[in-house]
């Protein structure tokens, strides 16, 4: 936990969100500025930076993100149409909340890169 972070405030439940998922190693909750019908945020519920900071031993907690993730798609019936998953790492890669999470958008068809 991270005092000024603002996804540790919101696996606390410091911090408000919409909340869709959550167990003891994962949250997962709406993005506040959706780019597409679906947007959700996949997050560890422990504060890990960014994919820049990972090492060997968070290697099973990265696949639980991602389980996650096809689940939710399935639940947010856009599994069959498809998904984009985004991990945004570092000022360069687009990151701006630096605590480590899986963009899961869908719903719409996407070109390549977004922006
Ligand atoms: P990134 O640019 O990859 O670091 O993505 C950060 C995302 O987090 C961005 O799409 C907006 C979202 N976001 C930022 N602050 C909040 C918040 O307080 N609540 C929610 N639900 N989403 C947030």
């Amino acid at each position: 936990m991270t005092d000024s972070c603002i996804f540790c405030k919101i696996v606390s439940k410091e911090a408000s969100a919409d909340i869709v998922y959550q167990d003891p190693q994962a949250t997962a909750f709406r993005d506040l500025h959706p780019v597409a019908p679906t947007h959700i945020l996949i997050v560890p519920n422990r504060h890990i930076e960014s994919v820049g900071v990972l090492e060997v031993e968070e290697e099973p907690l990265m696949g639980h993100l991602f389980t996650v993730a096809r689940r939710l798609a399935e639940e947010e019936g856009i599994a069959k149409g498809g998904y984009r998953l985004i991990t945004n790492t570092g000022a360069d890669g687009g990151q701006t909340v630096f605590h480590l999470h899986v963009h899961l958008i869908g719903g719409q068809r996407m070109r390549y890169p977004m922006g």
